[in-house]
């Protein structure tokens, strides 16, 4: 591996792993981007000039994908519409990033022989029950629940199926709920942190039970990183740091780290189909790949996080009112 093409390295998982690679190994990378309101040149920005290139692009645009494979040797495939709420709204772009997007690069792997690795979610597992002490394994069975992550576990099927039937030498991983900077204030914990940095109250879905298995996004970088150096060809892997918390304990941890009292909060209309719990057994991932994360101590990876945007509001001003608009159009 030495010349790198991160699709999606414009967004949030993905900027954080081109920031990771540049800085840890000597690889060239190259981001292909679409820029849709989830990409942000800004998160790209202090890289080496000499080792990185950005181009602007669609993934499902084969003549660019093709000319873009010619050139590389490896691929990270990061790019997808990402959010929940917003696939509950307009499946339809879902399944053109999604599933078009992730078929237009396997056909392109499979031209040019390049190995690829499908970055996927612990979603396509569905959920578990908030009292059921199992986690999901490499070896659960599918069962995705939104729009969002049924393009996901569309999209890991095709790999699957492009690595049997046509050879491509490509792996997976699903890792669950990633948290850091440059995350788009769409989602819970941006939301949350930068609506108590304005004076306003988080806004909790539901009655703010429902668990997430917590990981930074530097730790899912290694994890990536290592499955590159190591995995085996065809093989799946589960990313988690053992994080679990209810939603409820977050808001009230941003809360009193910013110095507010911990019950200041608004409980909104539930997301429709929310799924209840995830929880990621990442045993495969540590005993046949020796990782493991850095980042065990969540309320310290939180405090880091909180004092990022707290430190780069010009990176989240820009996106936040259009993001309340969307969400008090909701009644969220
Ligand atoms: P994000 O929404 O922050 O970023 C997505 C990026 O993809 C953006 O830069 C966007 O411009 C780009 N993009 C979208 N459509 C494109 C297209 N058609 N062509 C090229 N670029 C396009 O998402 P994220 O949270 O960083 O997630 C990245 C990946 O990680 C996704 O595949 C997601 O399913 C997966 N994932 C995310 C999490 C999480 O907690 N956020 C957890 C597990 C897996
Ligand atoms: O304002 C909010 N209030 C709230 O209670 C928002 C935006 C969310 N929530 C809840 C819903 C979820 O239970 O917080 C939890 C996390 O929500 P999101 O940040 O939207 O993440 P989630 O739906 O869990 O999906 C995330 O993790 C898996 C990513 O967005 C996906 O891309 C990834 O696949």
């Amino acid at each position: 591996m030495s010349r790198l093409l991160v699709t999606g390295g414009a967004g949030f998982i993905g900027s954080n792993f081109v920031h990771y690679v540049l800085a840890n190994t000597d690889n060239t990378v190259t981001v292909l981007d679409k820029l849709t309101y989830a990409g942000n040149l800004a998160s790209l920005e202090g890289l080496p000039a000499d080792r990185f290139r950005f181009v602007r692009g669609d993934v499902a645009d084969a003549p660019l994908v093709d000319e873009l494979f010619a050139e590389h040797d490896t691929v990270v495939h990061y790019a997808a519409e990402s959010h929940n709420d917003n696939s509950l709204a307009n499946p339809r772009p879902f399944l053109d990033t999604n599933l078009i997007g992730t078929y237009t690069l396997l056909e392109a792997a499979r031209t040019h022989d390049i190995r690829f690795h499908h970055i996927s979610t612990d979603e396509v597992y569905g959920d578990l029950e908030l009292d059921d002490p199992s986690k999901f394994t490499e070896q659960t069975p599918y069962n995705p629940s939104s729009p969002y992550s049924s393009t996901k576990a569309g999209s890991d099927l095709l790999v699957r199926a492009w690595v049997r039937s046509f050879g491509v030498k490509a792996t997976i991983s699903n890792c669950s709920n990633n948290y850091g900077p440059y995350q788009h204030v769409e989602k819970f914990i941006p939301r949350q942190i930068t609506n108590v940095l304005r004076g306003e109250r988080p806004k909790l879905y539901g009655r703010g039970e429902n668990v997430r298995d917590w990981i930074h996004a530097n730790d899912h970088s290694s994890a990536v990183l290592t499955i590159l150096e190591k995995g085996r060809i065809g093989e799946t892997y589960l990313i988690g740091a053992d994080g679990e918390k209810n939603n409820k304990e977050v808001v009230e941890l941003i809360l009193t780290i910013l110095g507010r009292s911990a019950d200041d909060y608004d409980h909104v209309v539930d997301r429709p189909g929310h799924d209840l719990r995830y929880a990621i057994d990442s045993t495969r991932l540590r005993t046949e790949l020796g990782w493991q994360p850095e980042f065990s101590d969540f309320e310290a990876g939180l405090a880091d996080t909180i004092a990022w945007y707290r430190d780069n509001e010009g990176w989240w001003a820009p996106q936040k009112d259009a993001t309340e608009a969307k969400y008090a159009a909701q009644g969220q």
